[in-house]
């Protein structure tokens, strides 16, 4: 058998494919192990059956990652994962991060051996199916233990680089009595592929990410065939040129994961395993090749499988003993969680109170003291950029939370993200509150979605909005996720000015408008930016992108309010003097070109009520008799926006005027390239006279 085994994968091995001697002696259903007992085999094989056989029930899927994982997670779920099924949000429990989410049934299929009730029998044979808890990928909220929703390859490293830190974070705060876990991922060739890996290596490398551990499944194959048609990397090397602990193993010899997972456990800096695995391990004819990574076996592989594995149940049927094997796995773990349970009750009763408010996002603290810094702008009447604003609220935010983690992308002087009693994060010292994310975008908002996910606290991070084309993927999973993560993004239109077309933003307004539960709010003076904020840190179901100036603006807003006038996405900010003939929509910084607008219609005898626009999403949440009296349908309807048109015709109905720019812009001052583009108060109020005459 094991001959046959070695012929066989050395036969059916692609070219450029390269399976260690260990691995090509390994037979499927013949290896037991000393250290892990009679079952670890079967127990593996119980993945690769159920994974086999879903993908097939449902006529598609990946079966190939499962079960060449199987070996490896079957190692780490018994020997090595901290969690209980019986609590699955239990918070010092490890983090789990599929991030080779294709894979699902590996996971799905651990969910079910280990006993997590959701995931049922049912569910698994359900796989792919409308509403069942085990979607094609693994999706955060699906079922518990599902701990973030990966399938864009690379997403679920970064995140987990977020998870990592989060705990490291918390555990300075805390300490290990009540943080001290660890995050393991499983990632593929196709993740580290991926640039967003790049970003999330590097930076857990930087912050000695010690407690993260990532199992590579280095199986040189991915979906056009062996990985050496696109990439030589050498993947350990990178990793270790990072700054991170590296191993390799046999990922189909338990003894040797477990050695090496072992040391990954041990060692103070972050740890990648490279297992050298067989995609598709078992299945006798198609192991080893790109056949087994995204379609069903086919009935006649399936059987022959069957017999590869000596696995001879008919589908889906667990043997009790494997099953019970299983089931047994979280009792190793039950004990820590109890005895985690006893420090909590026995913490301090401050500790106690100030976990409990992180951990269920307590943030009502927040609202008094907005308002009381309100009423101070009210007096005050700044002329500040609204970045400027954000960093002003952001004092007022972070002196009355404990629990925010602000950050930058390496603009913290222009994005404003840092306020005055923030620490900042080092390798050595997590007890601060600011991170330098670095010039990763895309990892600092993937790390966002980690630090969210992992619970206890709130990030927020800084970039130009024209970078939100950097971080997209995972600001889309901040959304799908329904995370609490607020993107402040400065430098929102032309009014950035002499840095030109490439760092203006134009199309970005309507973009990321465009991505649903995403609010997006660009305010128009402090008050609004105060307000803005107080909504973003409030909104408990997804994230919030705040587009913020670099040129300073006068106040809209001189008269005190309690009320969060923002909330509504759009309201009167002056009435027409007279009977109203026009309605001007502005967001932002053109809510003053519209206030001027509408003076110039006023001593033209053409009355014009002024609207801001923070929010488009807030004011389409709004019942429809308030939208209906903010838009006015009976007037000649005007926006004005430095940014394109797309979308405005739901304010403005297809004969209003759009004020605005569907061209990129060009290198000047500020002030020029408004002439320049006519967003201006006479531009606005020619047009709208034009547009009269004509009537
Ligand atoms: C960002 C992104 N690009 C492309 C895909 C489509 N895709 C899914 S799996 C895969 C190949 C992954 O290869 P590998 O990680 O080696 O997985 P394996 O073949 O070992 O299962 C691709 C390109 C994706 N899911 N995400």
């Amino acid at each position: 058998m094991v001959a046959r085994c070695i012929l066989r994968l050395a036969c059916k091995r692609q070219p450029g494919g390269s399976v260690t001697e260990k691995t090509q002696n390994t037979s499927p259903a013949e290896r037991t192990d000393a250290t892990s007992g009679p079952h670890v085999r079967d127990m593996a094989n119980a993945v690769r059956a159920l994974s086999m056989d879903a993908v097939e029930a449902a006529n598609s899927g990946h079966p190939g990652m499962p079960m060449g994982m199987a070996d490896v997670a079957t190692v780490l779920f018994t020997k090595f994962l901290k969690f209980d099924p019986e609590w699955p949000d239990w918070p010092d429990r490890d983090r789990f991060v599929l991030s080779a989410g294709h894979g699902s049934m590996l996971l799905y299929s651990l969910l079910y051996l280990t006993g997590y009730p959701d995931m049922t029998l049912d569910e698994i044979k359900r796989f792919r199916q409308i509403g069942s808890r085990t979607p094609g990928h693994p999706e955060f909220g699906a079922a518990p233990g599902i701990e973030t929703t990966t399938g864009p390859l690379g997403q679920g490293l970064a995140t987990a680089v977020g998870m990592a830190l989060a705990e490291r974070l918390l555990n300075a705060r805390f300490g290990d009595e009540m943080v001290d876990h660890k995050t393991w991922v499983i990632a593929g060739d196709g993740c580290l592929m991926e640039g967003v890996s790049h970003e999330a290596v590097s930076m857990a490398g930087h912050f000695k990410l010690g407690r993260l551990n990532v199992l590579f499944d280095d199986n040189s194959i991915s979906i056009d065939g062996p990985t050496d048609l696109a990439v030589n990397d050498d993947q350990v090397a990178r990793f270790a040129a990072s700054g991170w602990h590296v191993e390799r193993a046999d990922g189909h010899d338990p003894d040797d994961i477990e050695r090496a997972l072992t040391a990954a456990a041990n060692d103070p800096r972050p740890s990648l395993v490279a297992c050298k695995t067989v995609i598709g391990f078992g299945a006798p004819n198609k192991q080893g090749t790109a056949a087994t990574h995204g379609s069903p076996l086919g009935a006649e592989e399936i059987a022959a499988t069957r017999k590869e594995l000596d696995w001879p149940h008919p589908p889906f049927d667990v043997p009790t003993d494997i099953l019970d094997a299983w089931r047994a796995v979280p009792g190793r773990s039950r004990g820590l969680a109890l005895a985690w349970t006893q420090r909590y009750r026995n913490l301090h009763a401050d500790s106690r109170a100030a976990w409990d408010a992180a951990f269920e996002g307590d943030v009502s603290p927040l609202g008094d003291a907005v308002n009381a810094y309100k009423k101070r702008l009210a007096d005050e009447q700044p002329t500040w950029a609204t970045r400027k604003s954000s960093q002003e609220a952001l004092e007022i935010v972070n002196a009355a939370l404990e629990n925010t983690i602000g950050g930058s992308a390496d603009l913290t002087g222009s994005n404003n993200t840092k306020t005055k009693n923030m620490a900042v994060v080092t390798p050595d010292d997590f007890s601060g509150r600011y991170l330098h994310y670095g010039v990763r975008e895309h990892g600092m908002a993937a790390a966002m979605n980690g630090i969210a996910l992992h619970g206890g606290l709130i990030p927020y991070g800084g970039t130009f909005f024209v970078f939100t084309d950097y971080l997209r993927p995972a600001l889309r999973l901040s959304a799908l996720m329904k995370q609490r993560v607020v993107y402040v993004m400065t430098h929102d239109s032309i009014g950035l000015g002499e840095d030109g077309p490439t760092h203006q933003p134009v199309e970005h307004l309507a973009s990321v408008r465009a991505m649903p539960n995403v609010v997006t709010m660009r305010p128009a003076d402090a008050i609004e930016t105060a307000e803005c904020w107080q909504i973003a840190i409030e909104r408990t179901e997804g994230p919030s992108v705040l587009a913020l100036t670099r040129q300073g603006l006068r106040p809209i807003r001189t008269v005190h309010t309690d009320n969060n006038l923002c909330r509504r996405g759009a309201y009167e900010v002056a009435p027409a003097v007279g009977d109203t003939a026009v309605t001007l929509f502005a967001s932002g910084s053109e809510v003053a070109v519209a206030l001027d607008a509408r003076d110039l219609l006023a001593a033209a005898g053409h009355p014009a009520r002024v609207v801001s626009v923070p929010s488009w999403e807030l004011f389409r949440a709004q019942p429809s008799d308030y939208r209906e009296t903010i838009l006015d349908r009976a007037t000649l309807r005007v926006a004005v926006e430095a940014g394109t048109s797309l979308g405005w015709e739901q304010f403005i109905g297809e004969d209003g005027i759009f004020v605005g720019m569907d061209t990129f812009g060009e290198s000047a001052p500020a002030g020029e390239l408004f002439e320049h583009f006519g967003i201006t108060p006479k531009a606005v109020a020619d047009r709208v006279i034009a547009q009269l005459n004509k009537r």
